[in-house]
C-alpha cells in the first residue's frame, strides 16, 4: 500500500451519496417526450443512491437554452451539492439548434467552474427524435441507448463523492 510506485488515489464511493446531501435537476420543456424520461431516468438513479425524494429539486425551463442561467442561479444558493441539467436539442431545417447546444454546453461548464460545483451536462443533441426517444430509455420502435438522465445523475453522484473526498469530509478518502 505504501509502495512509493503506486499514486495515491482519492477513492470515493461512486454509488452512494453522504447524507444531507441535496441535489437539484433542472428541466427543459421542449421535446418534453423526451426530457420526463431523462426527469424519470435521474430521479431512479438518484434514489438508487440514497437520495430520499424530498432532497431532490426539480425546476423546469422552457427550452435547453435556459438551462445554464437556472443552474446557476440554483448553484448561487449553496443549497445544492450538484444540478443536473437535462435538455433535448433536436436538428431541424435551419442551424438553430447547434447555436443552443453550443450555447448550453458552454454556459453549463462555466457555471460548473465558476461556482465550483458539479453541472452536469444531460443534454441530447441528437439528428431526430427517434434518435433522442432510444437514449432517454428507449422504445420498441425507436430501439434503446441508455438514459441519459439516468446516466448524468451517475455522474453527479460520483462527482459529489470525488469533491467531498478531496476536501475529506467525507466516507471517501486519500488511500496511501
Ligand atoms: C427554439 C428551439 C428550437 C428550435 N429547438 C429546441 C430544441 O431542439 N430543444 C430545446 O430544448 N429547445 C429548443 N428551442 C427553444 C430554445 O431552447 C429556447 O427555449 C428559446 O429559443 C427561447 O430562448
Amino acid at each position: 500500500m505504501n509502495d512509493p510506485s503506486v499514486p495515491r488515489l482519492l477513492e470515493a464511493a461512486a454509488d452512494r451519496l453522504p447524507d444531507g446531501v441535496r441535489v437539484a435537476v433542472v428541466v427543459a420543456r421542449w421535446n418534453d417526450s423526451v426530457t420526463r424520461q431523462m426527469l424519470a431516468g435521474a430521479t431512479w438513479q438518484l434514489a438508487e443512491a440514497g437520495l430520499p425524494a424530498e432532497a431532490v429539486e426539480v425546476a423546469w425551463v422552457p427550452g435547453a437554452f435556459e438551462l445554464p442561467l437556472a443552474a446557476d442561479r440554483l448553484a448561487a444558493t449553496g443549497s445544492f451539492a450538484a444540478v443536473i441539467c437535462l435538455g433535448a436539442v433536436i436538428r431541424g431545417e435551419t442551424r438553430h439548434d447547434q447555436y443552443i447546444a453550443q450555447a448550453v454546453a458552454s454556459g453549463i461548464e462555466q457555471t460548473a467552474r465558476q461556482r465550483g460545483l458539479p453541472v452536469l451536462f444531460g443534454v441530447l443533441t441528437c439528428e431526430s427524435l427517434a434518435q433522442a426517444i432510444a437514449r432517454a430509455g428507449g422504445s420498441a420502435a425507436d430501439g434503446f441507448a441508455g438514459n441519459k438522465g439516468a446516466e448524468a445523475a451517475a455522474a453527479a453522484i460520483e462527482m459529489i463523492g470525488l469533491l467531498a473526498a478531496i476536501e475529506g469530509r467525507s466516507g471517501g478518502s486519500a488511500r496511501a
